[in-house]
């Protein structure tokens, strides 16, 4: 009899017949998202999870449910995953890193150019039949080629997101806990937080969230950048008070601001989203079929490796707990 697994979202037909392979299989076709009693009762007797970003993976649940061996996130970012609980019960957790870098940088871009060009509003403004005539000082923005950006966390999206800046001319600055090392990055300098917020023209959030990064850009990092600069979010809501980013646009503190993410998904804050000068999304960074398709594989290959299937048995690609495999 084949070990049961359970996928908690819906996902490509491709990715559940290779799951089939090895194990019996309890889909979530609906893909509707499990209230945490339903996912407790979903994942009795399963031995393995493939997850979502949506699903909150945390000690009371890990505790609860015994027979679980291995939880594979379709995520890069893990704070939904509780990594301490899942090793102390010795559940391998695992992200999708690198497969989601190229695509989520491109969608950084995106984002940028249609907040700090306003193409958003204008289209918008245009639909509504409001356009009777050209003027000179049509939706005014500011320019990209030949500015300064700013990154904040220089990990892998980061640096896709610099390197794509030479094509512009741009100054590329970046914060970290410390310099890393680049090696084809040319020119992004090291900078202290301070210097980047009050020294980029646009501002992109490439940084992992956790609860030591909650409101990295609150009130004060707000008032440290330009007038005149774009904030740009690519990477998890929580590392922006939307509130005090919502009184920024408000009082023209900022041109605008690009948000692919934030803090209580799908809830977004009404202040920002009746900003006009708000760019936002629905965390689809990573969404090219391309992309999602290869994120889901890399998950499906670490749940079958990190549960003991298939060529790569007891070698998931891209574990977040090594040490539960060595045990
Ligand atoms: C995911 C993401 O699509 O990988 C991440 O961390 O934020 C996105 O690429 C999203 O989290 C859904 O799981």
């Amino acid at each position: 009899m084949k070990e049961k697994i359970l996928i908690t979202r819906k996902v490509f037909p491709s990715i559940v017949g290779r799951l089939q392979e090895h194990f019996d299989v309890e889909s979530n076709d609906a893909d509707y998202i499990y209230a945490p009693d339903e996912l407790r009762t979903r994942l009795q007797g399963k031995v393995g999870a493939l997850v979502s970003a949506t699903e909150i993976i945390n000690a009371p649940l890990v505790q609860a449910c015994p027979s679980l061996r291995a939880v594979a996130n379709i995520a890069v970012g893990y704070n939904n995953l509780d990594l301490a609980a899942l090793s102390a019960a010795g559940v391998v957790a695992t992200n999708t890193p690198d497969v989601l870098t190229e695509t989520t940088a491109d969608f950084g871009w995106a984002l940028l150019m249609a907040t700090a060009r306003r193409t958003g509003e204008a289209e918008r403004w245009l639909r509504l039949g409001l356009w009777d005539k050209w003027a000179l000082d049509m939706f005014l923005g500011v320019d990209i080629h030949g500015a300064s950006l700013g990154i904040l966390g220089m990990g892998r999206i980061g640096r896709a997101v610099a390197q794509r800046a030479h094509g512009f001319g741009m100054t590329v600055r970046y914060h970290d806990r410390a310099p890393v090392a680049l090696a084809d990055e040319k020119g992004a300098q090291f900078c202290s937080k301070e210097a980047l917020l009050s020294l980029s023209d646009h501002l992109v959030i490439t940084m992992p969230y956790d609860p030591a990064s909650h409101h990295t850009i609150g009130r004060r990092e707000l008032a440290l950048m330009k007038q005149t600069a774009t904030l740009i979010n690519i990477s998890r809501g929580g590392l922006v008070d939307e509130d005090a980013l919502a009184d920024a646009l408000a009082d023209n503190r900022l041109a605008g601001a690009g948000l692919d993410v934030f803090e209580r998904e799908p809830f977004v804050c009404p202040r920002l989203l009746a900003n006009a000068r708000v760019v936002a999304t629905p965390h689809i960074a990573s969404a090219s079929l391309k992309t999602r398709l290869a994120m889901a594989d890399l998950a499906a290959d670490n749940l079958i490796a990190a549960l003991g299937y298939g060529a790569c048995a007891g070698q998931p690609p891209s574990p977040l707990n090594p040490a539960v495999l060595r045990t």
